[in-house]
């Protein structure tokens, strides 16, 4: 929000699923939009299952692209629960945020392994939008065997 506000972009505010429709139908001559939902426990099941409403009430011609987006810093079995909570809302790609603040990237792999679904964008830091990158698997492969090193991301 506070991003939106920066940028002076339009902001809806949704809480429920006839709202998430009318709004989506309001803004669906817009090139982008961008739809953020409210951080929630991956156990948190009547949250998700609210989430999937909202996408089941969309009635515009668009398909929402669904981002799954993950701190790298949890350990594999974390990442897979979560993984597996939020699969019922059809999960196009996922992104791991702060690679700036792990050592180990062997779960990240483990997980993309795992559900063989792509990685669309890491995030290397706080700065938007330098730290906000273009996943390829080059980078992840020398995070791996190196470290992570902010001049290649
Ligand atoms: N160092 C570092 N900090 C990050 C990174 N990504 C996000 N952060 C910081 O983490 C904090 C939380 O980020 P948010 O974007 O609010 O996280 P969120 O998952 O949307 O949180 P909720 O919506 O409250 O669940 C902020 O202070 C961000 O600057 C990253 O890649 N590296
Ligand atoms: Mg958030």
């Amino acid at each position: 929000m506070q991003y939106a506000r920066m940028m002076k972009l339009g902001i809806e505010t949704v809480v429920d699923p006839p709202e998430f429709a009318t709004a989506l139908e309001s803004l669906r001559h817009c090139d982008y939009i961008l739809i953020d939902t409210m951080g929630s426990s991956p156990y948190d099941k009547g949250k998700i299952e609210k989430i999937y409403e909202c996408l089941e009430a969309n009635s515009t011609e668009y398909k929402v692209d669904v981002i799954l987006v993950m701190p790298s810093s949890i350990k594999y079995e974390d990442l897979l629960a979560t993984y597996e909570n939020f699969d019922s809302l059809n999960i196009d790609t996922m992104m791991f945020t702060k690679l700036d603040e792990t050592r180990g990237f062997g779960n990240i792999f483990s997980l993309a392994y795992e559900t063989k679904k792509p990685i669309s964008y890491f995030s290397v830091g706080q700065e938007v939008p330098e730290d906000l990158v273009c996943a390829n698997s080059d980078f992840l492969v020398e995070c791996l065997l190196n470290g992570f090193n902010r001049s290649k991301a």
